[in-house]
């Protein structure tokens, strides 16, 4: 299957992040991808880096004033200081409910809090550079099935994208990528398009960008939010608002659920997805919906995988999968490799 990487991905790897107050080493590492990396190149799956600008999309998915802050942070963290060039930003303070969101300080942690829903979306001097390429790799993807160059693409990127909304960061993620993926296949013509996203958590930020739209259907198969991250959306009720009333489905589950739970839930998932009579697929693939990974309370084997790609390719759509979590580093080239084995035995 045609992949697009950021060969530069490990120019984003902040060290460390926090759990239960004290520091520990980041789960969101450069080694998880070059493990993908390497299990793709084995099994003969040709690497190509991104050859479409997301800019004009990035632009329709999330907010003026997030871009900037993006672009700028690292400018802005040495800014405050030379000696940051070793350290690692964190806010600090969040605009909560009656506060105001609507002034930008110019104090760079308060925009790190206005931007942010969470203390676990650390940067490094190369985050926006590999971002913004992962960004592209989505929309090189969405050209190639608009095209009908390819009929499926896969995106080994990272940092993942779901958490990430319009105007915030979130969970290791800054631009979300398959809404990248999705709004490049509408803005390039698709009537309609469908996101899945089968991360082991739910993708809030794929969710929030597309609550109020009906032509981008968003399904979400993801752990319990009562139990587990983003905790604060994924539930049951929420289906969509406005002219997208109907357009969002969440299907969550809880810990402990094994591979045959998870896949009757696909099911369910991707009967939703055929209903909506979609020109192409956005496949959010995360894969910390493994047995082994350290964050992640589900029990999804290696040859689960193998059966999630089957049952999305028989949706018989474009797919471009884009690669979000997924944390059990070694086994994760194996798995992402299984998925793909899937989707080409349609
Ligand atoms: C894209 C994605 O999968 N983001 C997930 C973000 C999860 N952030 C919360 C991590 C909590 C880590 N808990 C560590 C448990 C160690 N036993
Ligand atoms: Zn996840």
């Amino acid at each position: 299957m045609k992949t697009y990487f950021v060969a530069e991905h490990a120019a984003h790897a902040p060290p460390y992040e926090f759990f239960r107050g004290e520091r520990v080493s980041a789960f969101e590492k450069p080694e998880r991808l070059d493990h993908v990396l390497a299990a793709l190149r084995q099994a003969g799956h040709p690497l190509h880096a991104p050859h479409t600008d997301s800019a004009a999309v990035l632009a329709q998915v999330h907010t003026p004033r997030y871009l900037h802050f993006l672009q700028s942070a690292w400018a802005q963290w040495l800014a405050v200081d030379a000696a940051n060039a070793q350290a690692t930003p964190f806010p600090s303070v969040w605009a909560t409910r009656g506060l105001r969101s609507d002034v930008v300080p110019t104090n760079f942690i308060a925009q790190l809090g206005l931007f942010s829903f969470d203390n676990g979306t650390p940067m490094s001097a190369g985050t926006w550079g590999v971002t913004k390429a992962s960004a592209d790799c989505a929309a090189s993807a969405a050209a190639d099935l608009l095209s009908g160059t390819e009929r499926q693409v896969f995106c080994a990127t990272r940092p993942p994208g779901h958490h990430a909304g319009a105007d915030f960061m979130g969970g290791y993620c800054f631009l979300n990528n398959a809404a990248v993926a999705a709004q490049a296949l509408r803005h390039g013509g698709a009537q309609r398009v469908a996101v899945l996203d089968v991360d082991y958590h739910h993708g809030n930020g794929t969710q929030s960008i597309f609550y109020e739209r009906a032509d981008v259907l968003v399904v979400n198969l993801h752990a319990d939010p009562r139990t587990d991250y983003p905790f604060f959306l994924g539930h049951a009720d929420e289906t969509g608002a406005g002219p997208g009333l109907g357009f969002n489905l969440n299907v969550p589950l809880p810990q402990g659920t094994d591979g045959a739970t998870w896949l009757a839930a696909l099911d369910v998932a991707c009967q939703r997805v055929v209903a909506h009579t979609a020109d192409a697929l956005v496949l959010s693939l995360g894969l910390d919906t493994f047995e082994g990974d350290p964050i992640s309370h589900f029990g999804l084997k290696r040859a689960d995988y193998a059966r999630l790609g089957q049952r999305v390719a028989a949706l018989g759509l474009p797919t471009a999968t884009v690669l979000e979590g997924g944390y059990a580093a070694a086994e994760l080239g194996h798995n992402a490799v299984a998925v793909l084995a899937g989707l080409a035995n349609a």
